[in-house]
């Protein structure tokens, strides 16, 4: 397989300058007709332009048709000499959207009967479309005509400014959209097909009149005005916060249910996943309503990250994709509660993008080689992404960063950039040399950063050594030290915060700081410290690194009483958790850290001043997937006993009675409100029904059947099933028979079932996904459905996907051939399953190196697949 390099980045030697499309477009078969205006950018090398899976028809250079001969057509390039500085290049083309299984390109989503066409085209889908130099450093101005049966075709759409439209003999209509913004390839979208649409207008800061869409299916279009709301608070939320306001006179978004990510930036027309775009009480949770916020503002900024200004070459992903995660989560901590927020996002880095840093798949947030870019749109190159942008706005502050943006868009605008220019862009609006940060995007693997304190009561100083080392990552031996901000404080132990001097400081500020810790080891002094205080450190989760600080468990508990900031709380309950579990694990009933975990949160959970949602999320030690890290070999029945043991002595010492009262008071509260206060009772109430089941098994059955029942919305009805299913499987058959019929023809609740039932746990979850494969609405060609059953189970029911037999692993290397043959991203999506089989125990290693090895071994996969399997193979 062809390996790109970023060292090999070369500007094109040609690019486009106008491209008009025509299509003619129909199910079976669609002809697009390509006009591209080519301009000689540098050397005197031929035109090439990529091209995948079309049927050439036509081909000519300045109205002159050309011959075999004329052109090479070999390995997905078309390739012409020419020797002008300039032509007119046109192809003709034949594109088959029905046959498009794997959702790239033009395709069909839904029913050939009723279903609509669209579009994918990031990263290199275009070439699936026509002819062009398929790179995002090529940007075009786009006319796009559609033309198609007005019966079949109802709604006609392109990125742009709708520039006319009209009928056509025979019952077909055409349309025009003329794009004024030069774009890259990635960016083009076409819709076609039977949709409804909800609208609204908006008037922009600067004074645009925009015409908003949310266009969906007829049978679903009542679930668009969350999204839409989510739309225009995202739109003033960006000329608040950054001054970036919409720039075409339309704004389209539309809802498939055949997608194979969340959603699609592509210019004026994004395209979502129904899962992140649909919300109503009746099948959505709280958690996807948030979701569906959360992507709508994501794809919204993009119009300025990403669209106006955009990536020279794949490898600068993150520019595009860490900043606009970095800005949604702004966003979303504005919109809702910013601890929580924070708790949420933090979690994730963890449960996903810490595991993908410590195996065979690690990347640096800027790759520096691939041969497939679809498998580089991950947790690293986004949510690690976020924290690199995150860490350099805190080096800023809000209005240097703020100053900082304003400088990369202007000098950026209608360009494709590096991540170089974005730091460079940074710095210079604030007179400050970022460039050491460059090295967190070249370097792998979660840095360790370790916290050593020592008081010295005759000197009244608090000495505080700090010390970084990064394990070795895939092809990355040797690391280097890196910019570290740590903020801190320092308590007593009274739980309150200490002015902070350092030494040769004049007098204390403050009671918080941040020391950017940029070599290997530092120490910082502290002075006029009376008492040995308690470090609060990497306050705010201010850098992505694990910290090793030899905390008393007492420690943990004063910041886990007495933090005044939410997340740090939180963090404070984590650390202190993970000691728990640590005694758990080593079968210390009484172990000092486990009795100081659950005393502590029992007194919270006494305490009525808290946040119900903080204190659900306090009631959550770290996931089965997190405490890998503190096993030295991977068991995942012996890591979920333990886990199961320590929230098992927290349910007993909060004890069965309060835990019975808090449940009914929540109960009595419930409504179907989506406000803040509402969802947090919700959340808590199922923590607490979940630590109930542990120590009183009849009394939560008897709960949860009458929550089921009596649920006014989804997140109740879901979490009443899954508390069913683990607790009482045989109480929970009728009712969730009584789901399936309840949801019948509701996909996105179909997935929640699916979902629910691959991710409970123990070693008769293969069989249970096994006969779930048998139900009527599984289907291998949806990727929706194959997320939620195959994904889900693979990826997070550990217990069960790791059975000691690698019965699991021999299931999920059939379905892999299976669904690659129709979808490789798909296919290579749910493969990474297999991410940390090394880490496995003996038996389930060699068991998992078997299947992962005779896959890994065969010729007839795609390069999707080939790509992670030789990754994670090695
Ligand atoms: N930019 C798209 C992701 C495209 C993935 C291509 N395999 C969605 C987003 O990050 O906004
Ligand atoms: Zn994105």
């Amino acid at each position: 397989t062809t390996v790109i390099r970023l060292d090999d980045y070369r500007p094109p030697a040609w690019t486009v300058e106008h491209v008009a499309l025509v299509f003619d477009l129909g199910i079976d078969r669609t002809e697009v007709d390509a006009t591209l205006q080519m301009v000689r950018a540098a050397g005197d090398e031929p035109i090439r332009l990529n091209g995948e899976g079309l049927e050439l028809l036509e081909l000519s250079v300045d109205d002159r048709r050309l011959v075999e001969g004329e052109y090479i057509l070999a390995n997905g390039l078309l390739e012409i000499a020419v020797d002008a500085e300039h032509c007119t290049l046109r192809t003709k083309v034949a594109l088959r959207p029905a046959e498009n299984t794997a959702l790239e390109g033009l395709y069909l989503s839904g029913s050939r009967e009723s279903g609509f066409l669209l579009t994918q085209c990031e990263a290199e889908g275009f070439r699936h479309i026509t002819f062009f130099p398929d790179r995002p450093d090529v940007l075009s101005r786009y006319t796009v005509t559609l033309r198609a049966d007005r019966q079949r075709f109802p709604v006609l759409l392109a990125g742009g400014n709708p520039d006319g439209s009209g009928e056509l003999p025979d019952g077909r209509h055409w349309a025009r959209f003329v794009d004024p913004h030069p774009k890259a390839s990635y960016l083009f979208a076409v819709v076609a097909g039977r949709l409804e649409r909800i609208s609204r207008d908006y008037t922009t800061a600067d004074g645009r009149a925009v015409a908003l869409h949310v266009w969906a299916e007829a049978d679903v279009i009542d679930r668009c005005d969350y999204a839409m709301d989510s739309l225009v608070r995202s739109m003033q939320w960006d000329e608040r916060t950054y001054g970036r306001n919409y720039d075409l006179d339309v704004f389209h978004v539309v809802a498939t249910h055949d997608f194979n990510m969340g959603a699609m930036e592509n210019k004026g027309l994004n395209i979502f996943n129904a899962k992140y775009l649909l919300a109503d009480p009746d099948s959505s949770t709280d958690d996807e309503y948030r979701h569906v916020e959360a992507v709508v503002a994501h794809e919204y900024f993009h119009n300025w990250s990403g669209n106006r200004v955009t990536c020279r070459d794949w490898f600068q992903l993150s520019l595009k994709e860490g900043l606009t995660v970095f800005r949604e989560q702004s966003f979303s901590a504005d919109m809702n509660s910013a601890p929580l927020k924070r708790i949420e996002d933090v979690a994730l880095l963890r449960r996903a993008q810490f595991p993908e840093d410590a195996g065979p798949l690690s990347h640096p947030v800027r790759p520096s080689q691939y041969s497939e870019i679809n498998n580089f749109y991950t947790a690293t190159v986004y949510e690690k992404g976020s924290e690199l942008v995150r860490m350099l706005a805190g080096r800023l502050g809000t209005e240097g960063f703020r100053r900082g943006m304003d400088l990369y868009f202007d000098r950026h605008d209608g360009q494709a950039a590096t991540i170089e220019d974005f730091i460079e862009a940074l710095g210079d609006a604030n007179d400050i040399d970022l460039s050491s940060y460059l090295a967190w995007y070249g370097q792998a693997g979660t840095p360790r950063l370790t916290a050593e304190g020592r008081f010295d009561p005759a000197q009244r100083q608090y000495r505080l050594t700090l010390r970084q080392r990064t394990p070795a990552t895939a092809g990355q031996p040797t690391k280097q030290a890196l910019p570290i901000p740590v903020r801190l404080s320092l308590f007593d132990r009274s739980g309150r915060a200490l002015p902070l001097r350092l030494e040769d400081e004049a007098r204390a500020e403050g009671t918080e700081r941040t020391v950017v810790l940029d070599t290997a080891e530092q120490h910082y002094v502290f002075e006029d410290i009376d008492a040995a205080p308690v470090p609060s450190l990497l306050r705010g989760f201010s850098a992505p690194v694990i910290l090793e600080c030899d905390y008393q468990p007492e420690d943990l508990a004063i910041l886990l009483r007495h933090d005044p900031d939410g997340f740090n709380r939180w963090e404070a309950g984590q650390q202190l958790a993970g000691l728990a579990y640590d005694d758990c694990r080593d079968a210390r009933a009484d172990g000092p850290a486990l009795l100081a975990w659950t005393g502590a949160l029992a007194e919270l959970f006494a305490d009525a001043s808290l946040d119900d949602a903080l204190l659900a999320e306090l009631l959550t030690p770290p996931g089965e997937i997190e405490l890998v890290e503190r096993q030295a070999e991977r068991d995942p029945d012996r890591i979920r006993a333990a886990r199961q043991a320590m929230l098992l002595a927290l349910a007993l010492r909060v004890g069965a009675a309060p835990l019975r009262v808090r449940y009914e008071a929540l109960r009595a509260s419930t409504s179907a409100a989506m406000d803040a206060t509402s969802q947090a009772r919700r959340q808590l109430k199922r923590r607490v029904l979940d630590l109930l089941a542990l120590i009183d098994a009849p009394l939560a059955t008897t709960f949860a059947l009458a929550q089921y029942e009596q649920a006014p919305g989804m997140t109740d009805r879901l979490a009443a099933l899954a508390t069913l299913a683990t607790v009482a499987p045989e109480q929970a058959i009728a009712p969730i028979a009584h789901f399936r019929r309840r949801y019948e023809g509701n996909a996105l609740a179909l997935d929640k079932w699916f979902a629910m039932q691959a991710q409970l746990p123990g070693a008769d979850a293969l069989a249970r996904v096994q006969a779930l494969e048998g139900d009527p609405s599984f289907m291998l060609k949806n990727p929706n459905r194959v997320q939620s059953l195959v994904g889900t189970f693979a990826r997070s029911n550990p217990t069960g996907f790791h059975r000691a037999d690698g019965a699991a692993y021999r299931w999920l290397a059939d379905r892999l051939v299976a669904v690659d043959g129709l979808n490789p991203q798909v296919a290579a999506r749910v493969a990474t399953a297999f991410n940390g089989w090394k880490r496995l125990e003996p038996t389930r290693r060699e068991a998992a190196h078997a299947v992962v090895a005779e896959l890994a071994a065969r010729k007839d996969l795609s390069r999707d697949l080939t790509d992670i399997l030789g990754r994670v193979a090695l």
